[in-house]
Protein backbone atom coordinates (compact mmCIF):
# COMPACT_ATOMS: atom_id res chain seq x y z
CA UNK A 1 0.00 0.00 0.00
CA UNK A 2 1.21 3.40 -0.95
CA UNK A 3 2.43 5.74 1.83
CA UNK A 4 0.35 8.52 2.40
CA UNK A 5 3.11 11.15 1.19
CA UNK A 6 3.68 9.04 -1.82
CA UNK A 7 -0.11 8.71 -2.56
CA UNK A 8 -0.39 12.50 -1.94
CA UNK A 9 3.00 13.31 -4.50
CA UNK A 10 1.66 10.77 -7.35
CA UNK A 11 -1.92 12.07 -7.28
CA UNK A 12 -0.57 15.43 -7.34
CA UNK A 13 1.96 14.94 -10.23
CA UNK A 14 -1.09 13.08 -11.95
CA UNK A 15 -3.07 16.44 -11.12
CA UNK A 16 -3.39 19.18 -14.02
CA UNK A 17 -5.84 21.16 -12.41
CA UNK A 18 -4.82 21.66 -8.85
CA UNK A 19 -6.06 25.63 -7.49
CA UNK A 20 -3.22 27.89 -7.99
CA UNK A 21 -1.86 30.09 -5.17
CA UNK A 22 -1.44 33.05 -6.80
CA UNK A 23 -1.23 36.50 -5.50
CA UNK A 24 -3.77 38.81 -6.60
CA UNK A 25 -3.34 40.12 -9.87
CA UNK A 26 -5.51 41.17 -12.60
CA UNK A 27 -7.61 37.56 -14.00
CA UNK A 28 -6.25 35.74 -16.43
CA UNK A 29 -8.44 34.44 -19.49
CA UNK A 30 -9.82 31.08 -17.72
CA UNK A 31 -8.46 27.99 -18.78
CA UNK A 32 -10.05 26.48 -22.37
CA UNK A 33 -12.21 29.48 -23.16
CA UNK A 34 -11.82 33.47 -23.58
CA UNK A 35 -14.32 34.49 -21.07
CA UNK A 36 -13.54 36.06 -17.26
CA UNK A 37 -14.10 33.33 -14.61
CA UNK A 38 -16.56 34.86 -11.81
CA UNK A 39 -14.86 36.32 -8.83
CA UNK A 40 -15.43 35.74 -5.22
CA UNK A 41 -14.03 37.44 -2.99
CA UNK A 42 -13.89 36.76 0.89
CA UNK A 43 -14.43 39.87 3.12
CA UNK A 44 -15.35 40.97 6.03
CA UNK A 45 -18.51 42.56 6.30
CA UNK A 46 -20.74 44.64 9.28
CA UNK A 47 -24.30 43.51 9.46
CA UNK A 48 -26.98 44.64 12.04
CA UNK A 49 -28.20 41.84 14.52
CA UNK A 50 -30.76 43.01 17.34
CA UNK A 51 -29.68 46.36 16.53
CA UNK A 52 -25.94 45.89 17.07
CA UNK A 53 -23.05 46.36 14.65
CA UNK A 54 -22.22 42.72 14.13
CA UNK A 55 -18.75 41.87 12.13
CA UNK A 56 -19.18 38.90 10.10
CA UNK A 57 -17.55 37.38 6.95
CA UNK A 58 -19.09 37.05 3.44
CA UNK A 59 -18.54 35.54 0.03
CA UNK A 60 -19.29 37.98 -2.91
CA UNK A 61 -18.97 39.07 -6.34
CA UNK A 62 -17.55 42.17 -7.07
CA UNK A 63 -21.01 43.59 -8.54
CA UNK A 64 -22.58 42.28 -4.49
CA UNK A 65 -23.67 39.15 -5.66
CA UNK A 66 -23.48 36.62 -2.58
CA UNK A 67 -22.13 33.61 -4.26
CA UNK A 68 -22.97 32.25 -7.60
CA UNK A 69 -25.78 31.54 -9.87
CA UNK A 70 -25.16 29.75 -12.71
CA UNK A 71 -26.52 26.85 -15.22
CA UNK A 72 -26.02 22.86 -15.33
CA UNK A 73 -23.89 22.00 -18.56
CA UNK A 74 -21.51 25.08 -17.42
CA UNK A 75 -18.21 24.68 -16.31
CA UNK A 76 -17.70 25.96 -12.89
CA UNK A 77 -15.07 28.54 -12.95
CA UNK A 78 -14.54 30.34 -10.23
CA UNK A 79 -11.55 33.02 -8.97
CA UNK A 80 -11.56 32.83 -4.95
CA UNK A 81 -9.49 35.96 -3.41
CA UNK A 82 -8.77 35.72 0.03
CA UNK A 83 -9.50 39.94 1.51
CA UNK A 84 -9.65 38.56 4.95
CA UNK A 85 -6.47 38.64 7.05
CA UNK A 86 -6.10 34.82 7.56
CA UNK A 87 -5.89 31.52 5.72
CA UNK A 88 -9.38 30.66 4.53
CA UNK A 89 -10.66 28.53 1.83
CA UNK A 90 -14.19 27.62 0.30
CA UNK A 91 -16.06 23.93 -0.60
CA UNK A 92 -18.55 23.28 -3.07
CA UNK A 93 -20.98 21.92 -0.84
CA UNK A 94 -22.90 19.30 -2.80
CA UNK A 95 -20.64 19.71 -6.12
CA UNK A 96 -18.65 16.90 -7.40
CA UNK A 97 -14.77 18.61 -8.42
CA UNK A 98 -11.73 17.12 -8.62
CA UNK A 99 -10.86 16.31 -5.53
CA UNK A 100 -7.84 19.10 -5.16
CA UNK A 101 -10.61 21.67 -5.89
CA UNK A 102 -12.91 20.17 -2.97
CA UNK A 103 -11.65 23.23 -0.91
CA UNK A 104 -11.10 20.98 2.70
CA UNK A 105 -7.65 22.64 4.06
CA UNK A 106 -5.41 19.47 4.67
CA UNK A 107 -7.23 17.30 2.85
CA UNK A 108 -7.57 19.05 -0.36
CA UNK A 109 -5.09 20.95 -0.52
CA UNK A 110 -3.01 24.04 1.31
CA UNK A 111 -5.55 27.67 2.57
CA UNK A 112 -5.45 30.21 0.49
CA UNK A 113 -3.17 33.18 2.15
CA UNK A 114 -4.60 36.65 2.94
CA UNK A 115 -4.12 38.71 -0.04
CA UNK A 116 -3.52 35.22 -2.09
CA UNK A 117 -6.48 33.77 -4.75
CA UNK A 118 -7.24 30.03 -5.76
CA UNK A 119 -8.91 29.43 -9.49
CA UNK A 120 -11.71 26.44 -9.96
CA UNK A 121 -12.85 24.76 -13.32
CA UNK A 122 -14.69 21.91 -13.42
CA UNK A 123 -17.78 20.58 -14.88
CA UNK A 124 -21.08 21.22 -13.79
CA UNK A 125 -22.93 17.61 -13.96
CA UNK A 126 -26.33 18.48 -12.30
CA UNK A 127 -28.62 21.70 -11.03
CA UNK A 128 -29.88 22.59 -7.48
CA UNK A 129 -29.48 23.72 -4.61
CA UNK A 130 -25.88 23.67 -3.11
CA UNK A 131 -24.20 26.21 -0.87
CA UNK A 132 -20.56 27.05 -0.44
CA UNK A 133 -18.71 27.76 2.71
CA UNK A 134 -15.66 28.08 4.22
CA UNK A 135 -13.58 24.73 5.72
CA UNK A 136 -11.12 26.34 7.51
CA UNK A 137 -11.31 26.78 11.67
CA UNK A 138 -14.32 28.20 12.79
CA UNK A 139 -14.99 30.74 10.13
CA UNK A 140 -18.49 29.25 8.91
CA UNK A 141 -20.06 30.52 12.18
CA UNK A 142 -18.89 34.16 11.07
CA UNK A 143 -21.37 33.33 7.87
CA UNK A 144 -18.50 32.56 5.34
CA UNK A 145 -20.87 31.28 3.72
CA UNK A 146 -22.96 31.63 0.43
CA UNK A 147 -25.91 30.14 -2.23
CA UNK A 148 -24.87 28.45 -5.09
CA UNK A 149 -27.36 27.60 -7.38
CA UNK A 150 -27.62 25.63 -10.63
CA UNK A 151 -30.60 26.14 -12.63
CA UNK A 152 -32.01 23.58 -14.98
CA UNK A 153 -35.69 22.45 -16.33
CA UNK A 154 -37.18 22.89 -12.40
CA UNK A 155 -36.26 26.47 -13.07
CA UNK A 156 -39.43 27.23 -15.22
CA UNK A 157 -40.17 30.11 -17.08
CA UNK A 158 -43.16 32.42 -15.13
CA UNK A 159 -42.07 30.67 -11.60
CA UNK A 160 -40.17 32.96 -9.42
CA UNK A 161 -37.36 31.81 -7.30
CA UNK A 162 -36.75 33.02 -4.00
CA UNK A 163 -33.48 31.52 -1.56
CA UNK A 164 -34.03 31.55 1.90
CA UNK A 165 -30.64 31.07 3.95
CA UNK A 166 -30.47 30.35 7.68
CA UNK A 167 -27.93 30.75 9.70
CA UNK A 168 -27.47 30.97 13.52
CA UNK A 169 -25.26 33.85 15.08
CA UNK A 170 -23.80 34.26 18.17
CA UNK A 171 -21.92 38.02 19.22
CA UNK A 172 -19.42 35.49 21.51
CA UNK A 173 -16.29 34.64 19.22
CA UNK A 174 -16.65 30.86 18.00
CA UNK A 175 -13.10 30.26 19.25
CA UNK A 176 -14.58 31.04 22.98
CA UNK A 177 -18.00 29.19 21.90
CA UNK A 178 -15.60 25.93 21.38
CA UNK A 179 -13.66 26.73 24.22
CA UNK A 180 -16.54 26.90 26.67
CA UNK A 181 -18.04 23.67 25.30
CA UNK A 182 -14.87 22.02 25.65
CA UNK A 183 -14.67 23.33 29.63
CA UNK A 184 -18.01 22.07 29.38
CA UNK A 185 -19.99 24.98 29.23
CA UNK A 186 -21.32 28.10 31.42
CA UNK A 187 -24.61 28.62 32.55
CA UNK A 188 -26.93 30.69 29.60
CA UNK A 189 -30.66 29.58 29.78
CA UNK A 190 -33.48 30.54 27.83
CA UNK A 191 -34.63 33.01 30.99
CA UNK A 192 -31.01 34.56 31.73
CA UNK A 193 -30.30 37.72 29.40
CA UNK A 194 -28.57 37.28 26.02
CA UNK A 195 -24.63 37.16 26.21
CA UNK A 196 -23.02 40.36 26.38
CA UNK A 197 -20.21 40.48 23.55
CA UNK A 198 -17.58 38.34 24.21
CA UNK A 199 -19.48 36.57 26.79
CA UNK A 200 -19.40 32.34 25.95
CA UNK A 201 -22.41 31.18 25.62
CA UNK A 202 -22.13 27.30 25.66
CA UNK A 203 -25.02 25.48 26.70
CA UNK A 204 -24.69 24.74 30.85
CA UNK A 205 -23.39 21.61 31.75
CA UNK A 206 -25.23 18.19 31.80
CA UNK A 207 -24.28 14.90 32.60
CA UNK A 208 -21.96 13.47 30.77
CA UNK A 209 -23.16 10.99 27.86
CA UNK A 210 -20.76 8.67 27.43
CA UNK A 211 -20.88 6.16 24.04
CA UNK A 212 -23.81 4.10 24.58
CA UNK A 213 -24.95 0.90 23.01
CA UNK A 214 -27.27 1.08 19.28
CA UNK A 215 -30.61 1.86 20.11
CA UNK A 216 -30.67 2.88 23.82
CA UNK A 217 -30.76 6.29 22.89
CA UNK A 218 -34.43 5.53 21.06
CA UNK A 219 -36.86 7.07 22.93
CA UNK A 220 -35.38 9.17 25.23
CA UNK A 221 -35.33 12.92 24.96
CA UNK A 222 -32.43 13.94 22.47
CA UNK A 223 -29.63 16.36 23.26
CA UNK A 224 -30.16 19.12 20.76
CA UNK A 225 -28.51 22.54 20.69
CA UNK A 226 -25.53 22.69 22.10
CA UNK A 227 -24.84 26.36 21.77
CA UNK A 228 -27.44 29.05 22.74
CA UNK A 229 -27.09 31.58 20.22
CA UNK A 230 -28.12 34.97 20.07
CA UNK A 231 -30.03 35.26 16.56
CA UNK A 232 -31.46 32.59 14.06
CA UNK A 233 -31.13 34.90 10.57
CA UNK A 234 -32.79 34.31 7.34
CA UNK A 235 -31.10 36.34 4.72
CA UNK A 236 -28.73 37.80 7.14
CA UNK A 237 -31.96 39.31 9.16
CA UNK A 238 -34.22 38.62 12.02
CA UNK A 239 -37.74 38.97 12.13
CA UNK A 240 -37.60 42.51 13.96
CA UNK A 241 -36.63 43.57 10.49
CA UNK A 242 -37.22 40.71 8.36
CA UNK A 243 -36.61 40.40 4.35
CA UNK A 244 -40.12 41.25 2.38
CA UNK A 245 -40.11 39.49 -0.68
CA UNK A 246 -42.97 40.81 -3.72
CA UNK A 247 -43.91 37.92 -5.23
CA UNK A 248 -46.56 38.04 -8.21
CA UNK A 249 -50.52 37.12 -6.29
CA UNK A 250 -51.73 33.50 -8.27
CA UNK A 251 -48.01 32.88 -9.37
CA UNK A 252 -45.38 29.91 -8.73
CA UNK A 253 -42.33 30.64 -6.42
CA UNK A 254 -39.62 28.02 -6.12
CA UNK A 255 -38.11 28.66 -2.48
CA UNK A 256 -34.99 27.33 -2.32
CA UNK A 257 -34.05 26.56 1.85
CA UNK A 258 -30.16 26.36 2.58
CA UNK A 259 -29.81 25.67 5.97
CA UNK A 260 -26.29 27.31 6.41
CA UNK A 261 -26.28 27.41 10.13
CA UNK A 262 -23.07 25.82 12.00
CA UNK A 263 -25.30 23.75 14.48
CA UNK A 264 -28.75 24.44 14.39
CA UNK A 265 -31.34 22.47 12.70
CA UNK A 266 -35.28 23.85 11.83
CA UNK A 267 -38.20 22.99 10.80
CA UNK A 268 -39.55 25.27 7.65
CA UNK A 269 -42.96 26.55 8.52
CA UNK A 270 -45.16 27.63 5.71
CA UNK A 271 -48.13 29.09 7.33
CA UNK A 272 -51.26 28.60 5.41
CA UNK A 273 -49.53 27.71 2.35
CA UNK A 274 -48.95 24.07 0.74
CA UNK A 275 -45.32 23.42 -0.44
CA UNK A 276 -44.34 21.12 -2.61
CA UNK A 277 -41.16 19.73 -2.29
CA UNK A 278 -39.23 18.49 -5.11
CA UNK A 279 -35.82 18.41 -4.25
CA UNK A 280 -33.34 17.66 -1.59
CA UNK A 281 -29.61 18.47 -1.28
CA UNK A 282 -30.43 19.43 -5.02
CA UNK A 283 -31.87 16.45 -6.16
CA UNK A 284 -35.16 15.40 -7.29
CA UNK A 285 -37.92 13.55 -5.53
CA UNK A 286 -41.13 12.33 -5.63
CA UNK A 287 -42.97 14.98 -4.82
CA UNK A 288 -44.29 15.37 -1.01
CA UNK A 289 -46.85 18.12 -0.10
CA UNK A 290 -47.05 19.04 3.29
CA UNK A 291 -46.90 22.69 5.49
CA UNK A 292 -43.69 22.25 7.29
CA UNK A 293 -40.72 20.40 6.52
CA UNK A 294 -37.85 19.69 8.26
CA UNK A 295 -33.98 20.60 7.61
CA UNK A 296 -30.74 19.53 9.41
CA UNK A 297 -27.55 21.34 9.06
CA UNK A 298 -25.91 21.73 5.74
CA UNK A 299 -29.28 20.52 3.95
CA UNK A 300 -31.20 22.04 1.56
CA UNK A 301 -35.27 22.14 0.63
CA UNK A 302 -36.30 22.89 -2.74
CA UNK A 303 -40.33 23.82 -2.34
CA UNK A 304 -42.49 24.41 -4.87
CA UNK A 305 -45.60 27.31 -3.85
CA UNK A 306 -49.03 27.97 -5.67
CA UNK A 307 -49.24 31.89 -3.93
CA UNK A 308 -52.99 32.65 -3.63
CA UNK A 309 -54.70 35.04 -5.75
CA UNK A 310 -55.58 37.32 -2.63
CA UNK A 311 -53.39 40.36 -1.70
CA UNK A 312 -51.94 38.68 1.20
CA UNK A 313 -48.23 38.36 3.45
CA UNK A 314 -46.95 34.84 3.84
CA UNK A 315 -44.28 34.56 6.35
CA UNK A 316 -41.80 31.60 5.70
CA UNK A 317 -40.75 30.59 8.72
CA UNK A 318 -37.82 28.37 10.69
CA UNK A 319 -38.52 27.08 13.97
CA UNK A 320 -35.07 26.25 15.91
CA UNK A 321 -35.81 22.25 16.63
CA UNK A 322 -36.56 21.51 20.24
CA UNK A 323 -37.53 25.28 21.11
CA UNK A 324 -39.80 27.91 20.42
CA UNK A 325 -36.76 30.49 18.62
CA UNK A 326 -37.60 31.11 15.04
CA UNK A 327 -36.74 33.44 11.85
CA UNK A 328 -37.93 33.96 8.41
CA UNK A 329 -38.57 36.12 5.73
CA UNK A 330 -42.20 37.51 4.23
CA UNK A 331 -43.48 36.53 0.43
CA UNK A 332 -46.02 39.39 0.04
CA UNK A 333 -48.23 39.09 -2.61
CA UNK A 334 -49.79 42.49 -4.02
CA UNK A 335 -50.53 44.81 -1.38
CA UNK A 336 -51.26 42.36 1.53
CA UNK A 337 -50.38 43.94 5.05
CA UNK A 338 -47.29 42.85 6.41
CA UNK A 339 -47.71 42.41 10.10
CA UNK A 340 -44.52 42.14 12.96
CA UNK A 341 -44.33 38.43 13.59
CA UNK A 342 -42.51 37.17 17.03
CA UNK A 343 -39.03 35.91 17.08
CA UNK A 344 -40.53 33.25 19.09
CA UNK A 345 -43.43 30.69 18.02
CA UNK A 346 -46.43 29.63 20.37
CA UNK A 347 -44.72 26.58 21.54
CA UNK A 348 -41.19 24.67 21.47
CA UNK A 349 -40.90 22.38 17.99
CA UNK A 350 -40.05 18.56 18.08
CA UNK A 351 -36.64 17.58 17.58
CA UNK A 352 -36.26 16.62 14.09
CA UNK A 353 -37.37 12.93 13.22
CA UNK A 354 -36.52 10.46 9.85
CA UNK A 355 -40.17 10.83 9.02
CA UNK A 356 -40.00 12.71 5.64
CA UNK A 357 -36.71 11.05 5.11
CA UNK A 358 -38.30 7.48 5.36
CA UNK A 359 -41.08 8.57 2.60
CA UNK A 360 -38.52 10.16 0.20
CA UNK A 361 -37.96 8.56 -2.94
CA UNK A 362 -35.45 9.78 -5.76
CA UNK A 363 -36.78 10.22 -8.98
CA UNK A 364 -33.51 9.01 -10.24
CA UNK A 365 -32.71 6.25 -7.98
CA UNK A 366 -28.98 4.21 -7.92
CA UNK A 367 -29.10 1.23 -9.98
CA UNK A 368 -29.84 -1.33 -7.64
CA UNK A 369 -26.77 -3.28 -6.97
CA UNK A 370 -25.28 -5.58 -3.78
CA UNK A 371 -22.52 -3.56 -2.74
CA UNK A 372 -18.78 -4.16 -3.06
CA UNK A 373 -18.25 -2.69 0.47
CA UNK A 374 -19.75 -1.71 3.41
CA UNK A 375 -18.26 0.53 5.83
CA UNK A 376 -19.83 0.48 9.57
CA UNK A 377 -18.89 4.16 11.11
CA UNK A 378 -20.39 4.42 14.67
CA UNK A 379 -21.01 8.25 15.60
CA UNK A 380 -19.42 8.10 19.21
CA UNK A 381 -18.28 10.85 21.69
CA UNK A 382 -19.81 12.62 24.66
CA UNK A 383 -20.06 16.27 26.02
CA UNK A 384 -17.77 15.57 28.92
CA UNK A 385 -14.81 17.51 27.50
CA UNK A 386 -16.63 17.62 24.20
CA UNK A 387 -15.07 14.80 22.28
CA UNK A 388 -16.17 13.39 19.46
CA UNK A 389 -15.36 10.85 17.06
CA UNK A 390 -16.09 8.38 14.30
CA UNK A 391 -15.43 4.34 15.95
CA UNK A 392 -14.17 6.23 18.92
CA UNK A 393 -11.23 8.00 17.12
CA UNK A 394 -11.27 11.83 17.26
CA UNK A 395 -9.34 12.47 13.59
CA UNK A 396 -6.16 13.76 13.49
CA UNK A 397 -3.73 13.76 10.04
CA UNK A 398 -2.43 10.09 11.18
CA UNK A 399 -5.61 8.38 11.28
CA UNK A 400 -5.85 6.58 7.60
CA UNK A 401 -8.44 7.19 4.96
CA UNK A 402 -11.26 4.55 4.67
CA UNK A 403 -10.27 1.98 1.72
CA UNK A 404 -12.26 1.85 -1.23
CA UNK A 405 -11.87 1.31 -4.90
CA UNK A 406 -12.99 2.93 -8.21
CA UNK A 407 -15.88 1.45 -9.54
CA UNK A 408 -17.15 -0.15 -6.75
CA UNK A 409 -20.59 0.33 -5.29
CA UNK A 410 -20.03 1.46 -1.55
CA UNK A 411 -22.47 1.45 1.51
CA UNK A 412 -22.10 3.99 4.92
CA UNK A 413 -23.55 2.79 7.92
CA UNK A 414 -24.04 5.40 9.97
CA UNK A 415 -25.27 3.79 14.00
CA UNK A 416 -25.59 6.93 16.35
CA UNK A 417 -24.25 5.72 19.94
CA UNK A 418 -24.84 9.20 21.60
CA UNK A 419 -27.57 11.34 22.41
CA UNK A 420 -27.20 13.78 19.71
CA UNK A 421 -27.88 14.37 16.30
CA UNK A 422 -25.24 14.24 13.66
CA UNK A 423 -25.74 15.24 9.95
CA UNK A 424 -23.17 12.98 7.96
CA UNK A 425 -21.74 14.73 5.29
CA UNK A 426 -19.77 13.21 2.12
CA UNK A 427 -17.45 15.03 0.31
CA UNK A 428 -17.58 14.45 -4.00
CA UNK A 429 -20.34 11.96 -4.34
CA UNK A 430 -23.93 12.19 -4.26
CA UNK A 431 -25.33 8.98 -2.04
CA UNK A 432 -28.60 7.07 -1.48
CA UNK A 433 -29.71 6.61 1.50
CA UNK A 434 -30.84 2.89 1.28
CA UNK A 435 -31.80 2.01 4.61
CA UNK A 436 -33.26 3.48 8.42
CA UNK A 437 -33.23 0.94 11.27
CA UNK A 438 -32.86 -1.85 9.46
CA UNK A 439 -35.73 -1.27 6.92
CA UNK A 440 -34.67 -1.09 3.07
CA UNK A 441 -35.75 1.37 0.16
CA UNK A 442 -34.79 3.74 -2.32
CA UNK A 443 -34.80 6.87 -0.65
CA UNK A 444 -33.58 10.73 -1.70
CA UNK A 445 -30.37 10.94 -3.17
CA UNK A 446 -28.48 13.64 -1.19
CA UNK A 447 -25.16 15.00 0.15
CA UNK A 448 -26.00 15.42 4.46
CA UNK A 449 -28.02 12.95 6.20
CA UNK A 450 -29.71 12.71 9.55
CA UNK A 451 -28.58 10.34 12.13
CA UNK A 452 -30.74 11.14 14.61
CA UNK A 453 -29.77 9.59 18.46
CA UNK A 454 -29.62 5.50 18.49
CA UNK A 455 -30.22 5.32 15.18
CA UNK A 456 -29.30 3.82 12.12
CA UNK A 457 -28.97 4.78 8.65
CA UNK A 458 -26.98 3.65 5.49
CA UNK A 459 -26.06 5.50 2.45
CA UNK A 460 -24.84 4.05 -0.98
CA UNK A 461 -22.76 5.53 -3.19
CA UNK A 462 -20.86 5.06 -6.59
CA UNK A 463 -17.16 5.19 -6.09
CA UNK A 464 -16.77 7.55 -9.18
CA UNK A 465 -14.43 10.50 -8.23
CA UNK A 466 -11.19 9.37 -7.18
CA UNK A 467 -9.15 10.90 -4.80
CA UNK A 468 -9.13 12.11 -1.18
CA UNK A 469 -12.16 13.33 0.65
CA UNK A 470 -13.71 14.59 3.91
CA UNK A 471 -16.55 12.58 5.65
CA UNK A 472 -18.02 14.31 8.32
CA UNK A 473 -20.85 15.26 11.05
CA UNK A 474 -21.75 18.91 9.14
CA UNK A 475 -22.03 20.17 13.51
CA UNK A 476 -19.11 23.07 13.29
CA UNK A 477 -18.51 22.19 16.77
CA UNK A 478 -18.60 18.22 16.48
CA UNK A 479 -16.61 18.40 13.39
CA UNK A 480 -13.76 20.71 14.92
CA UNK A 481 -13.55 18.13 18.22
CA UNK A 482 -13.00 15.28 15.75
CA UNK A 483 -16.16 13.78 14.15
CA UNK A 484 -14.39 13.45 11.15
CA UNK A 485 -12.79 10.98 8.94
CA UNK A 486 -11.91 10.24 5.03
CA UNK A 487 -11.98 8.34 2.28
CA UNK A 488 -8.89 7.82 -0.55
CA UNK A 489 -8.99 5.73 -3.59
CA UNK A 490 -7.02 6.37 -6.76
CU1 LIG B 1 -22.20 15.72 15.23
Amino acid sequence: MLSRRAFMLSAAAASTALPTLARSQPAPAGPGGGDQPAVLRLHRRTIEVNGKPASVYGIQQPDGTFGIRTEVGKRFRVRVENRIDEPSLIHWHGLTPPWQQDGVPGVSGPPISPGGSADYDFPLRFGGTFWMHSHQGLQEQLLMSAPLIIRDQRDRAGQQEVVLTLADFSFTPPEQIFAALKKGGIMSSMNSPPPAAGSASAKATRPAAGAMPAGMAMGAKPDLNDVTYDAFLANDRTLGDPEVVKVEPGGRVLLRVINSSSMSAFHVDLGQLDGELIAVDGFRVAPVIARRFPIAVAQRLDILLAIPRAPAAHPVLAVLEGENKQTGIVLQAGRGPVVRIPDTAGAASPALTLDLESRLRATKPLKPRKPDRVHTLDLTGEMAGYVWSINNVAWNKDVPPLPLAKGERVELVFANRTPMPHPMHLHGHEFQVVEIDGKRFAGAVRDTVLVPPGRRVVVAFDANNPGFWALHCHLLYHLEAGMFTTLRYV
